[in-house]
Formats: C-alpha cells, structure tokens, sequence
C-alpha cells in the first residue's frame, strides 16, 4: 500500500503566519529530499519549505496566500523508498534550525547537512551526518539571504558569486541558476567584481584593513581615488586573489628589431613607431601558436578565440586603463603604430567607451618608456595570461667566440597556472624572443 506522508512547515526561527507566494511543485511530480515545495515570504526573508523526503507529490494542501506557520501540512507526498520512510517521522517532526545563535529561518539557504538537526531525534536512529558547514554570521542575516534554492546557492558559491549582486528573473525576484550565469559572463565582460567585499565574510576570509590615524605620527594630506583608480582596483584585486599566478621571465635580443625600427620611422617620421608595435605582431604569432594563451576560463571549459584583441595597459593621469586593439593579425605595422597613438591618445583625455575596453585576448603592459628590468604583471581577466616589457638594454652576450653587444629586452610573461603550464609558458615566451630575434620569421 502506498505509504504517504506529510510534508510540514519547519521551525520558521520565531516567524509565524507567513504567506507563501510560490507552489515550486505540482500534483504528480517526483522530489528529492530537501527539494523546495513552496515559497513563503516573512517581511524578512524567503524561505523554502523543503520536502522531507524523495517521493511522489499527491496533494498539495496550500495555495498562494495562505499563511503557515510551523507544522502547517504544506503537501502530501508518497514516500519512494523504505529507508526514506523509516526517517521520515523523524524529518517531519523535527524543527529546522540555524545555528543557535542566530534566529534565522534555516530552511533558507543551507544545505542539507545544515538543515538535518537532530534537536529532539535519537542520533542513532540518523544516517550519518556531514561535517557542518560553517557560516559566517554577517552572511546568514535574513535581510542578507537574496531570494534564490539552495542548489543555486550551491552553484553560486562554486563560482564565487554573491548573490545579492544577481538579479532574480523568477515571481517575486526569484535568482536562477540562468540569472547566476548572466551575471558571470556580464561581470567578465564589463570587468566587475563578482564577489561581495571581503569584509562581508563571503570569498575569502580576512583580517579587516588595518584602520589607522596616519595624522597622529605627522601631515597628512587626504585625497580621493579617481573613478578609474576605485574600478581598476577592484578589478586588479579580484584577479589577483582569484588566479593562481606565475611570471615567467626572458629576454628577447632586438638588436636587429631596433635597426628596422629606426630605419622604418626614418621612413614615416609622422607615425610614432615603438618597440610595442613589434610586440603586437610578436605576441599575435605566439597566440597563435600557443592558442591556450588565447582562451578564456568558463566555468570547467576552456574558451579558445579564434580572434586577435590585444588590450595595451595605458597609464593616464586618473589611474591604468586597457583599450583593446582589435583583428591585430590583419593591421601592418605602421596601422598598429597610429592604432596605438589614437587609444593612447583617447585614454589620456578620457575619451574611451566601454566598448573600446572590451573582448581582449591578451594583454601587454609595456614600462619600457620609463625604465626597470622585470616585473610581475596582474593577468586582466577573463584572459589567462599578460605580458610585462622593460626596457632595453644593451649587454654583452656570449656567441661562442666572443662577447659581443647586444640590445636585450627584458620579458615578464604572467599567466593563469589553473590553463597554462611553466612548460608551456616558457616555450611561449621563448616563441615570442625568437620571433623579436628574427621578424623575417612572422611572415613564415
Ligand atoms: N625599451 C626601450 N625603450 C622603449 C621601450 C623599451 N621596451 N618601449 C618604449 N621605449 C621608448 C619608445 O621608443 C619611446 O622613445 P622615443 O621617445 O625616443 O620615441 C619612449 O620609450 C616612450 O615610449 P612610450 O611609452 O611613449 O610609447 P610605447 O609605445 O612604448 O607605450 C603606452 C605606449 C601607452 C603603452 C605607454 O605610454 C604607457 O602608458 N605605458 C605604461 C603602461 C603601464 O602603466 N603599465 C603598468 C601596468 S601595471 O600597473
């Protein structure tokens, strides 16, 4: 005979009479343990009355509007196996609740390893249980749980999402799992931060900023950052925190680049032509050759483009910016020169759109104007690698008789260890120095 069962309201957290606004199941549809059968909304927060067991929805014994409080039968469900309704008794009848210290309806956001307390419950006659999952309480706050299942929640965290920066398209705001994946590829695009800060206890867990009054040991003098300064810092250290980082060093010889330069820029004084308008061309054949160092991570795939972008870091007044210089691979030298000058140009007066700065492969961030031998530039995410250039130099390099002069160019290549291997990065970058060495070779 069919064993079927009550699904009740759980232990609301000190909330009562509070009204569903959501039937998340219908008559005849199969649940799984702690799926959600429907939405009620306190003036405080959602919360999903979760099946206490896997089964067969037979009655649903609400409807919209109706307001429940604890023990309230929200469904009849027939119970699908044996073991379910040996536990069932116990599921049913056993409050839900959030850690003791905080008065919040549980039922909200955990998962179930959180949700099956065993207040009042012989433990032996429980399966065993997961290690508990410990929040923070900043983020278990009623007013902080956004409106979405636990398995989207789940899904969220695995991307390091904050879902109260995703908005809900389902009745009444509800976040799913496509709101959540909208969000992502958004944030990538526009290059916003996904997480919530980390004093918000989401993400990573950190020690507060240090709060000091400088003016206690001298002057100070205050200043603000500028809007670029606060966007690109944000962006700068979520890709920090997030990427596992590694810089690969090299030096590429110019010494015959730089002659071709100079003797090219005789020949077209109007266009400024830099050693960086080389490394484009330099930097498209290694992405080509390498095309994992043309990819974008999504979620376990790895995005390779078929296309050439190439962001330049430029150093304005108000903070770093990257435009993008489109279809490199189909621009000559001297376009890619006058390219350059007019987004250095638009960057220093401002005059950049959001579109300029978007749908990069790869970057380069080039200090060579200004001097140093090596650094460790952040990767622009959602790319997976950048390269740093400092300046040329020349020194004395050992050809198998003798010490001769050479122009070196120091390289500092980061890249995401999560897509790309040392092995790798270091025969990309040695790509890169041949093809500097050598420009007969771009056009093999
Ligand atoms: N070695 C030696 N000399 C170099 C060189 C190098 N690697 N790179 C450039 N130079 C020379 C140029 O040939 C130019 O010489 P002339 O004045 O004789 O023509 C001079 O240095 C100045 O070059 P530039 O910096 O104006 O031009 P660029 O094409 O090299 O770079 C741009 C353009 C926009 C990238 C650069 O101006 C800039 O903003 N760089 C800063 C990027 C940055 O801040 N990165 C850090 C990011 S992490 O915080």
């Amino acid at each position: 005979m069919a064993d079927i069962r009550d699904a009740k309201v759980p232990d609301l957290g000190g909330s009562s009479e509070v009204p569903v606004i959501e039937l998340l199941v219908a008559v005849g549809d199969r649940v799984r343990k702690d799926q959600g059968l429907v939405t009620l909304e306190s003036d405080k927060a959602t919360m999903e009355v979760p099946a206490p067991f896997a089964g067969i929805v037979r009655e649903i014994t609400v409807k919209l509007g109706d307001v429940l409080s604890e023990g309230h039968i929200v469904a009849r469900i027939e119970v699908e196996d044996a073991a379910a309704s040996q536990a069932v008794a116990v599921a049913a009848s056993v409050p839900v609740v959030a850690p003791a210290a905080l008065a919040v309806p549980p039922a909200i956001a955990m998962p179930a390893s959180v949700t099956e307390s065993s207040a009042d419950v012989d433990p032996e006659a429980l399966p065993p249980r997961a290690p508990p999952i410990v929040f923070s309480a900043e983020s278990l706050l009623p007013e902080k749980l956004p409106y979405a299942s636990p398995a989207v929640r789940v899904f969220a965290r695995e991307l390091g999402v904050d879902l109260l920066k995703v908005a809900g398209s389902g009745r009444g705001g509800r976040i799913a799992k496509e709101d959540v994946q909208a969000f992502v590829k958004t944030a990538m695009v526009e290059g916003l931060p996904m997480v919530a800060s980390a004093s918000a206890g989401d993400g990573l867990s950190l020690i507060p900023w240090p709060k000091v009054d400088f003016a206690k040991f001298g002057p100070v003098e205050t200043q603000p950052l500028s809007r670029i300064q606060k966007l690109s810092g944000q962006n700068l250290a979520r890709n920090w925190a997030m990427i596992p980082h590694v810089t690969q060093f090299d030096e590429a010889d110019i010494t015959e680049m730089e002659a071709f330069r100079k003797q090219l820029g005789e020949e077209s004084p109007d266009t400024k032509l830099t050693p960086l308008v080389f490394l484009l061309k330099a930097a498209v054949a290694a992405l080509r050759a390498f095309p994992k160092f043309n990819a974008s991570l999504d979620g376990d795939q790895l995005v390779l483009k078929r296309y050439f972008h190439i962001g330049i870091a430029v150093d304005t007044p108000d903070g770093l910016v990257v435009p993008v210089i489109r279809d490199c691979d189909q621009k000559g030298l001297l376009d890619l020169a006058r390219e350059l000058g007019v987004i250095s140009k638009k960057a220093r007066e401002k005059k950049l759109g959001p579109a300029d700065m978007q749908g990069g492969c790869f970057s380069i961030s080039s200090l060579g104007g200004i001097g140093g031998t090596a650094f460790t530039p952040i990767i622009n995410a959602p790319e997976v690698a950048i390269l740093g250039v400092s300046r040329s130099s020349t020194k004395p390099v050992w050809n198998g008789h003798d010490f001769a002069a050479r122009l070196l160019l120091p390289l500092s290549l980061s890249y995401d260890h999560r897509v790309i291997d040392g092995a790798d990065a270091a025969r990309f970058v040695r790509y890169l120095s041949t093809m500097l060495g050598d420009l007969r070779r771009l056009l093999l």
